[in-house]
């Protein structure tokens, strides 16, 4: 068999990089990403109404960034950014994507996984998806569904395709619906009603958990959904065993990885999206009903997977990286108890507002990492780095050069995330229903009209129609706006925004 280390000669030598060869020895990569779980959701960073054990390790074993953020305070545009090094908030179509939603991120472009599929990792897609499916019009569900994850750059997946709270509630895996029964195929709609299946408006008394707003179209598994789906009976997933069937894939992907070859897994969980349903065993965990519950759920999930990196004496050789798509949210949807149970835990820590929210809680989120053969144990760094730097900072790890046009807002943090170095970004423009410049400690917020709450979350949303200025390093908590104090940051801090917007590109 040939070595890891031949191979990676020959594939340096094949593709001419000579400056692949003094790449350091590649790391696996695993990218553990929850969903919507807040910077104090933590451990180790104040939470004590919930224990994060693994997660506590993690930091422990490596580096936590304070200033750690998601490109946007959604789902979808976050992981569009994450995945493509390009802001999302210059793309139309990359907002919180329906569940028949085509693919978002087209086949031929430059993307993290296929950064590193170049540089010979061996990658896969495990759990959350939300960046759409299938050509314009969206998937045919009982046929192949691409493109998708293995037109842009990963070699195995198995797919949430959307979110917990929409339909298809299916499994997809490689192309195909799983469990998929032909004689009983799948329609998806979202608009108007499909078959005849009960919805939650119309039969509440079929419902174990009970929207609170939205979310009361197809009953799946006792819940109702956004949107209409019918048939494909036999492969509709069980919310209560989605961790142990996610985890389960992506402990194998890590498993049956070829060990000459280096390996990315992008493990993208469910928790702690709505509907929060953990498994019984994690029922009561927390004091904070199932919020808390998904939260103990998560940890598991990142328990395995070390668990599995220790067994198989891959510990020191991977990197492994924590952190969310977007802030947290207490009440998305359904009636959980988390807005009454949760007491005095704060989801976003210090920071105001959450997902949805041009406050910091909307995309400052826990940023981890761990690789304990270049990361020095017990980092605490406060530089600023973002989900949107992980392409580049991946090419630079394997030796890559990006073309110009590829990745255009992903900066190499390379040194920042060894924890060589405490200076990250310059600047970093944040994404919720407008945009924000951070630069330092400064933060400036653009010109905002409306609604001061998301009326459905009831999240404070921030920014200000003269638009708004805050010092972080005085102020972490956003509460005095600086813009008729200093309107000539302010305005210099806008021109730079507006110019940033202007050029298409950031790098
Ligand atoms: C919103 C949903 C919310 C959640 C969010 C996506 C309603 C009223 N609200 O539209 O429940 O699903 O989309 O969350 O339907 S995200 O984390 O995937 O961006
Ligand atoms: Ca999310």
């Amino acid at each position: 068999m040939i070595s890891h280390h031949a191979r990676f000669l020959l594939l340096a030598a094949s593709l001419g990089l000579a400056n692949l060869l003094s790449a350091a020895e590649r790391p696996n990569i695993v990218l553990l990403y929850a969903d919507d779980v807040g910077w104090g959701d933590l451990g180790c960073q104040g939470a004590t109404a919930v224990r994060t054990p693994a997660l506590d390790r993690l930091a422990q074993e490596g580096i936590r960034f304070t200033d750690g953020h998601a490109p946007s305070a959604t789902c979808t545009p976050s992981r569009y950014a994450m995945l493509t090094g390009e802001y999302a908030w210059r793309e139309k179509g990359t907002g919180i994507a329906k569940g028949d939603a085509a693919a978002i991120i087209q086949p031929g472009r430059t993307t993290l996984p296929s950064i590193l599929k170049q540089a010979g990792y061996r990658t896969g897609v495990v759990g959350k998806w939300h960046l759409g499916l299938g050509p314009d019009g969206g998937p045919d569900w009982n046929g192949d569904i691409k493109p998708g994850p293995l037109e842009i750059g990963f070699d195995y997946s198995f797919l949430i395709p959307a979110t917990g709270d929409r339909v298809p509630c299916v499994y997809v895996e490689n192309h195909r619906v799983v469990g998929l029964d032909p004689a009983d195929p799948i329609q998806v709609r979202f608009g108007e009603k499909v078959g005849d299946d009960p919805t939650g408006r119309e039969r509440p008394n079929l419902l174990k958990m009970h929207p609170s707003h939205g979310h009361d179209m197809t009953i799946v598994n006792g819940i109702s959904r956004i949107g209409y789906m019918t048939g494909g009976q036999a492969a509709r997933w069980t919310d209560e065993d989605m961790a142990d069937r996610i985890t389960e894939k992506a402990v194998a992907f890590i498993e049956k990885a070829p060990r000459d070859q280096p390996f990315f897994l992008f493990f993208s969980f469910h928790d702690i999206h709505v509907p929060r349903v953990p498994h019984p065993r994690f029922v009561g965990k927390t004091a904070m009903g199932p919020r808390g519950d998904a939260i103990v759920q998560m940890d598991w999930c990142v328990e395995q997977v070390l668990a599995t990196l220790d067994r198989l004496g891959l510990a020191d050789d991977t990197l492994v990286l924590f952190s969310s798509d977007n802030g947290p949210v207490i009440d998305d949807g359904y009636h959980d108890e988390a807005v009454a149970k949760l007491g005095d835990h704060r989801p976003a820590g210090p920071w105001r507002g959450g997902k949805y929210s041009n406050f910091e809680g909307g995309t400052r989120v826990p940023f981890l990492a761990r690789w304990p053969k270049r990361i020095p144990a017990g980092r605490v760094s406060e530089a600023l780095v973002c989900q949107v730097d992980l392409p580049a900072t991946f090419a630079a790890l394997t030796g890559q050069n990006l073309a110009e046009k590829d990745a255009p807002d992903s900066f190499n943090l390379l040194p920042a995330l060894l924890g060589e170095s405490e200076t990250g970004r310059d600047h970093l423009v944040e994404h919720a229903r407008s945009l924000s410049l951070r630069e330092g400690s400064w933060k400036y917020i653009e010109p905002t009209k409306g609604p001061q709450k998301n009326a459905n979350t009831g999240t404070e949303l921030g920014g200000a129609p003269a638009g708004s200025l805050y010092d972080l390093a005085t102020d972490p908590g956003e509460t005095t706006d600086l813009i008729s104090r200093e309107p000539d940051r302010a305005r210099a801090m806008a021109t730079r925004l507006k110019a940033i917007q202007a050029a298409g590109r950031s790098r």
